[in-house]
């Protein structure tokens, strides 16, 4: 198998090392004072990687590490000094030339938005402009063309929440269009409420030393909690990977399936088996099964009965009834490329032992991605094991330590997006008309006015005429990066406020330089699902060069629109600090738990554990379902489980019927050509979250010829004259980019996989620039899932690669632009 990983990672953990000696090294106050330096300080904060401890000399960061006791190694805390001093940083208000020459014809854009020079001005100018432009376009076309949706992961933290804090100021200023959905589960979040009666993402899972106790196979599909457990949205708990550790180490049977040999799969090496399919073929591949577990009679007919609606309709489909084509395993193999017999080994398997169906995302992020995960809750419905200890499934094992025992629900909660203003409520216009689902941002700039398909109603699509992104980096999330830089020319105004100088501030007209998490105070709580610790968050060092708070910017922009004392309640930050802590601790009061006043929680600066819930730690979830349907009905149509949905099958789709279905994606291997031979899969990296901290020197771990890896198997090189650590460009009809090659063994023929996240840097002016950086996004298909969800299929990509023989161009991605310093 493939070393890449390991080798870099070796030499990670000994530059990890020194790193960690040097933070040491300075803690003696005495070598200190030797230099009458201030002494070294260590601050507690927190990011989506966990709480962190910081170190901090003379104003500079110098150290950083996990602060939590039972300490682990998470690369991506180890770089605070980097997302604070690195070069790449935004560091004054900065305003694109041709925005600033063209004035006097605002309405009129130049169609330079990424390809010109700034011109840094005051931040008093810049609020002028601000201002003036969201007057101007609010008056003269309403709040309907005014984008809020800011979709993305700024930072952790109660009070400093970008997104939040800028929809809190639209709204007061008038309203402002919004979005619905993720990039992560567009396609689940919106069919699983059909299914289950809810996402089944941001749910409880059924805790882990359930699964540890009752649980005999554990199926990993469409996962890598290896990597993806590092983060979470608040703040990671970081206890995920140690329930993993004890899975592995449990004896039970693993399975794995991933087109891919991935961190996990490496993880659990020979203790689990690995299965590969096609990228996106998981349905076929659960089809057979399915079709197996029907025509053996191990389905559980009886749960069936009891707790689903549908299931003829799907045993027919499972026939061939309606299509003619029995979706045996032999049909399931020749697409998604699993023989025949380990697809009927699976179902004996599954049927014959208490079974945990865990899946990740990835795999409902491509075109009909609805059907991925609604297939998976019918197979555990005929297996019969929902609401069983240790059986049914869960989605969210990967993904902010789901599944970790809950701790009383002590919760700091944060800003809202949503002040109580009723006196201003007839000034703020209803645009729920408009409301986009994410990722069809750019049809929305490209057909405004359009009627767009969306659970079983229509949107309005909204015509966008000024633009502010505040905490998210669209040239890095959205699909088909060449058609989102085209759309992108069209809105009148484009606002981004960014530390960092990414490929989306580079297309703003106005970029305003906002403060890290290490340069104010916040709060924070860890663990989504777990409730386990209070964070302070406090401020490491001063703002940066410029660089001023998210909420600042809104406070001062809502005193010039006059609504100041809406925005900030009267409050002070620290006041908001305190409100938010003392909420929690009137909670703990109730629970009888103690909890320090606030002012002594701020001054040790310690963080806080909440104590275990005791009635919890042993929770299965739908077991009260499985208990009593009646009383605890799901919040279906039916209140049962809804294998075939008479919902669904009203909107009458094509591209999502009434029962899980194979229908095909517009690209994948089945249906792949000689121009565009080779699927693309884009999973998430360990060394980043998204396109965070790509500019730090952990990209020293992974970067290959300086550019992004591609993972290739080493035929598909061979076949193309290609080498380890050549330069590879990958292309198809949507654009090209250049990436450094790793051949992996731990890879499908046919297949590759570019890690998300890389900054997009485009080498030329031109609509088929080369990235020299290897986004992988300028190669993806943007379209919605399905008429359903309208998700992202970030995961459907037919491309071709070669040798790049060329002179490699040289990286900009991490320089600011031409004007700013
Ligand atoms: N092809 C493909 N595309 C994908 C995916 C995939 O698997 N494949 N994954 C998708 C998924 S699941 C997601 S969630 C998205 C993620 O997409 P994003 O959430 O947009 O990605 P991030 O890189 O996290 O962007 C967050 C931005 O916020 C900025 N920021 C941080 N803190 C602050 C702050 O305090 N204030 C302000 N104003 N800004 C701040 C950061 O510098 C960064 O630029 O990508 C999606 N795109
Ligand atoms: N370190 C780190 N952690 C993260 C993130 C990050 O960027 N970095 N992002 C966070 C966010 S916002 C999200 S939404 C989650 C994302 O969580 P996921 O969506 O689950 O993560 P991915 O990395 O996209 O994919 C997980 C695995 O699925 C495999 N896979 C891809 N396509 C298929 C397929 O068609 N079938 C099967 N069976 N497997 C497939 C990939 O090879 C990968 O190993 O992670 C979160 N955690
Ligand atoms: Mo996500």
């Amino acid at each position: 198998m493939n070393t890449f990983w390991n080798m870099k990672r070796r030499t990670f953990l000994k530059g990890g090392s020194s790193f960690v000696a040097a933070a040491a090294l300075v803690s003696p106050a005495s070598a200190l004072r030797a230099f009458a330096q201030a002494p070294a300080k260590t601050v507690i904060t927190a990011a989506h990687w966990g709480p962190l401890e910081v170190t901090v000399e003379n104003g500079k960061i110098t150290g950083s590490g996990p602060a939590l006791a039972d300490r682990r190694e998470n690369y991506l805390q180890s770089v605070v000094a980097d997302q604070v001093h690195h070069r790449v940083r935004v560091k004054q208000p900065m305003v694109r030339k041709g925005f600033l020459d063209g004035l006097d014809d605002v309405e009129t854009p130049d169609g330079k938005r990424g390809k010109d020079e700034f011109v840094a001005v005051s931040w008093e100018r810049a609020y002028d402009l601000v201002e003036q432009q969201l007057r101007r376009v609010r008056q003269e076309h309403g709040a309907k063309s005014i984008w809020g949706g800011s979709y993305g992961w700024y930072s952790s933290g109660s009070l400093h929440a970008a997104q939040t804090l800028l929809q809190r100021f639209l709204r007061l200023t008038g309203g402002y269009v919004d979005r619905v959905n993720s990039y992560s589960t567009g396609a689940i979040s919106v069919i699983m409420p059909h299914i289950m009666g809810n996402a089944e993402t941001t749910v409880p899972q059924t805790t882990w030393p359930v699964i540890l106790e009752h649980s005999d196979v554990v199926m990993i599909m469409s996962a890598n909690p290896m990597n993806t457990l590092e983060i979470a949205w608040t703040s990671s708990d970081e206890k995920g990977r140690l329930y993993f550790e004890k899975l592995r180490d449990s004896g039970k049977r693993i399975i794995i399936i991933d087109p891919m040999y991935s961190e996990t799969a490496r993880f659990f090496g020979d203790r689990a088996e690995w299965i590969a399919p096609n990228p996106t073929t998981d349905v076929p591949l659960m089809l057979g099964i399915a079709h197996e577990l029907l025509t053996t009679e191990r389905h559980d007919q009886a749960f069936l009965d009891e707790y689903t609606v549908g299931f003829e309709r799907f045993a027919a489909y499972l026939r061939g009834e309606d299509d003619g084509t029995e979706k045996t395993p032999e049909w399931a193999a020749n697409i998604c490329d699993v023989p025949a017999d380990k697809i009927r080994e699976l179902a004996t398997l599954f049927a014959d032992n208490r079974t945990m169906l865990m899946a990740g995302w990835a795999m409902q992020r491509a075109d009909k991605g609805e059907q991925t995960h609604w297939t998976l809750v019918t197979l555990a419905a005929m297996l019969g094991q929902i609401g069983l200890p240790g059986g049914g499934f869960g989605f969210s094992y990967h993904y902010s330590n789901g599944g970790v025992p809950p701790h009383e629900a002590i919760v700091v909660p944060g800003i809202s997006a949503t002040p109580d203003a009723p006196h201003l409520a007839d000034q703020i216009e209803d645009t729920s008309e408009y409301t986009l689902p994410v990722a069809r941002i750019v049809e929305a700039l490209e057909n405004p006015g359009d009627k767009l398909d969306y659970n079983g109603g229509q949107v309005t699509l909204p015509d966008i005429r000024l633009i502010w992104w505040c905490g998210g980096n669209p040239f890095h999330h959205h699909q088909d990066t060449n058609r989102l830089r085209r759309a992108w020319q069209k809105p009148e105004v484009v606002i981004v406020s960014e530390p960092y100088w990414t490929a989306t501030a580079k297309h703003a007209d106005i970029v305003l330089p906002i403060t890290t998490s290490y340069e104010r105070d916040d709060i924070t709580m860890t663990g989504d699902f777990s409730n386990m610790h209070i964070v302070p968050m406090k401020k490491v060092v001063e703002p940066q060069h410029e660089a001023r708070d998210d909420y600042e910017v809104f406070r001062e922009l809502s005193a010039r629109f006059g609504v100041e004392q809406e925005y900030s309640e009267g409050r002070t930050q620290m006041g908001w600090i305190k409100h938010f802590y003392e909420q929690a601790a009137d909670v703990a009061r109730a629970k009888r738990v103690r909890m320090p006043r606030f002012q002594q929680f701020w001054e040790e600066n310690a963080i806080i554990k909440n104590p275990v819930d005791k009635s919890r730690g042993d929770w299965v979830r739908h077991a009260d379902f499985r208990e009593d349907p009646v009383l605890n009905p799901l919040g279906t149509p039916s209140g049962k489980i809804e294998i075939f949905s008479e919902t669904i099958d009203a909107m009458n789709y094509d591209d999502c019927l009434g029962h899980p279905s194979w229908l095909e994606p517009v690209e994948y291997l089945g249906n792949a050509t000689p121009e565009h031979p080779i699927h693309l899969m884009t999973p998430h990296l360990a060394y980043r979250l998204h396109s965070q901290l790509n500019y730090t020197r952990l990209r020293d771990e992974y970067a290959v010829a300086n550019r992004e890896p591609v993972f290739l198997h080493p035929e598909d090189a061979a076949e193309r004259g290609i080498a380890d650590g050549d330069l590879v460009r990958v292309y198809n009809d949507r654009g090209q980019i250049l990436c450094g090659a790793v051949l992996d063994e731990g890879i499908k023929r046919r297949v590759i996989a570019i890690h998300e996240g890389a900054w997009y840097d485009p080498a030329d002016d031109g609509d088929n620039a080369l990235c020299k950086n290897g986004n992988m996004n300028v190669l993806v298909v943007d379209r919605g899932t399905s008429k359903l969800a309208q998700g992202t299929c970030g995961y459907t990509a037919l491309v071709q690669f070669e040798k790049f023989t060329g002179t490699a161009p040289e990286l900009t991605a991490f320089e600011p632009p031409i004007g700013a310093a």
